[in-house]
C-alpha cells in the first residue's frame, strides 16, 4: 500500500485568465508547496485532472467557462471531489458568495488581495486537506499489517466487478489463508503471531504491485489479492507464485510437519464479460480455498 501521500509536497493549482493575477497569487504562495497553473476554465479543468492538486484557488470572472462553472465542473469528478476550491473575485454581495459555496467552494478571497490573508487561507485549507487525505488512509489501512485491509478490498473488487462486465479480460481473485495459525500462536505466542501475520502481509503486498492489483488483509490470517485482466491459467500460476513466496520466507513454524509457516490458497477467475458479482467471485475462490485445505494445505486450488 502506497501510504505517505499526505506528507508529499501540496500541489497548488491557481486558475485566472489574468497572467499578472496568476504571478501575484503565485508569489504569494511560493513556498507552500509547488505551485501550478491554467489560464481558462477549459485548460483549468484538465490540468486539475491530471495533477490532482491539494488546492485550487480559482478565478471568478473568466472569459468562456466561468469560475462558477468550472468550479461545477471539477466537482463532478470523483478524484477531484475532495480538493478544496478557493475562490477569489473582485465581485463582493451575498449573492456571488452564495452562488460560490453552492457550486462547492470552501472559501472566498475578495480582491484587491491581501498577502496574509491569501496565506492565512492556503494554509487552514491545505491543513483540512491533509487531515482529510490522512483519515482517508487510514480508514482504508489494515492497523496490524499496514497493507490495505477488509474495507478497501470490498469496494475494490465491487469496482472491479462492475468494470469486468464491460471490458475483455477475466478477472482474478486469490484468497489466502495461513495453516496452522492457530497452533503457530499456541506454540509461539500471540506476539509472535502478529510478526508473523506482519511478515506474510508484507510478502503478499509486495508481490500486488503491478496496476490495478490489490492485496488486502480479508480477516485474521486470510489475505485477499485482486488481479484484473488475469486468464484462470495466470490466477493459478500466480497463486502457486505466493505460495513459493512465503515458503522462501522460512519463518519457522515447529509445531507442524513442515517445520515453517505455510499457506493454502483458493483462485477464480470471472470469465471476460461474463456477468458474475464480487459475491460469486468470492464464493468460488473460497470454496477453492476449503479444497485447498482438504487437500492437505500448502497448495492452491481453483
Ligand atoms: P487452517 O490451516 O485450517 O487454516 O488452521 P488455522 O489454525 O490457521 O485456522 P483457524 O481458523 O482454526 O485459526 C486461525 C487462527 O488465527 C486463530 C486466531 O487466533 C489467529 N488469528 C487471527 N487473527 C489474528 C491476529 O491478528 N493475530 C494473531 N496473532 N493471531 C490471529
Ligand atoms: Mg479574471
Ligand atoms: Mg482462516
Ligand atoms: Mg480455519
Ligand atoms: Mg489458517
Amino acid at each position: 500500500m502506497d501510504l505517505p501521500e499526505a506528507q508529499r509536497e501540496a500541489r497548488i493549482l491557481i486558475i485566472d485568465d489574468s497572467p499578472s493575477s496568476i504571478r501575484l497569487v503565485s508569489h504569494f504562495v511560493r513556498d507552500m508547496g509547488s505551485v501550478h497553473f491554467a489560464t481558462s476554465g477549459d485548460a483549468g479543468l484538465k490540468t486539475a485532472v491530471d495533477l490532482l492538486p491539494d488546492l485550487i484557488l480559482l478565478d471568478m470572472e473568466m472569459p468562456g467557462m466561468d469560475g462558477l462553472e468550472t468550479c461545477c465542473q471539477l466537482k463532478k469528478h470523483a478524484d477531484l471531489l475532495d480538493v478544496p476550491v478557493i475562490f477569489i473575485t473582485a465581485h463582493h454581495g451575498v449573492d456571488h458568495e452564495v452562488a460560490g459555496f453552492a457550486a462547492g467552494a470552501v472559501d472566498f478571497i475578495g480582491k484587491p488581495l491581501s498577502e496574509p490573508i491569501v496565506r492565512a487561507r492556503v494554509r487552514t485549507h491545505l491543513t483540512l486537506k491533509r487531515q482529510g487525505d490522512t483519515l482517508r488512509e487510514l480508514a482504508m489501512m489494515d492497523g496490524l499489517t499496514g497493507i490495505h485491509n477488509r474495507r478497501a478490498f470490498d469496494e475494490r473488487i465491487a469496482l472491479e466487478a462492475r468494470r469486468h462486465r464491460r471490458t475483455p479480460g477475466s478477472l482474478g481473485l486469490v484468497i489466502v489463508d495461513i495453516d496452522h495459525f492457530k497452533a503457530y500462536n499456541d506454540f509461539y505466542g500471540h506476539q509472535a503471531g502478529d510478526a508473523c501475520l506482519r511478515e506474510v502481509a508484507r510478502t503478499i503486498d509486495a508481490n500486488a504491485r503491478r496496476p490495478g492489483e490489490m492485496a488486502a488483509r480479508y480477516g485474521g490470517e486470510e489475505f485477499a489479492v485482486i488481479i484484473p485482466n488475469c486468464t484462470p491459467d495466470e490466477v493459478l500460476r500466480y497463486g502457486e507464485f505466493l505460495i513459493e513466496k512465503v515458503h522462501g520466507l522460512a519463518l519457522p513454524h515447529e509445531a507442524v510437519g513442515t517445520g515453517i509457516v505455510t499457506i493454502s490458497v483458493g483462485v477464480a477467475a470471472g470469465e471476460p464479460q461474463s456477468d458474475i458479482s464480487d459475491q460469486q467471485l468470492l464464493a468460488s475462490a473460497d470454496a477453492a480455498l476449503y479444497r485447498a485445505k482438504a487437500g492437505g494445505r500448502n497448495c492452491v486450488c481453483q
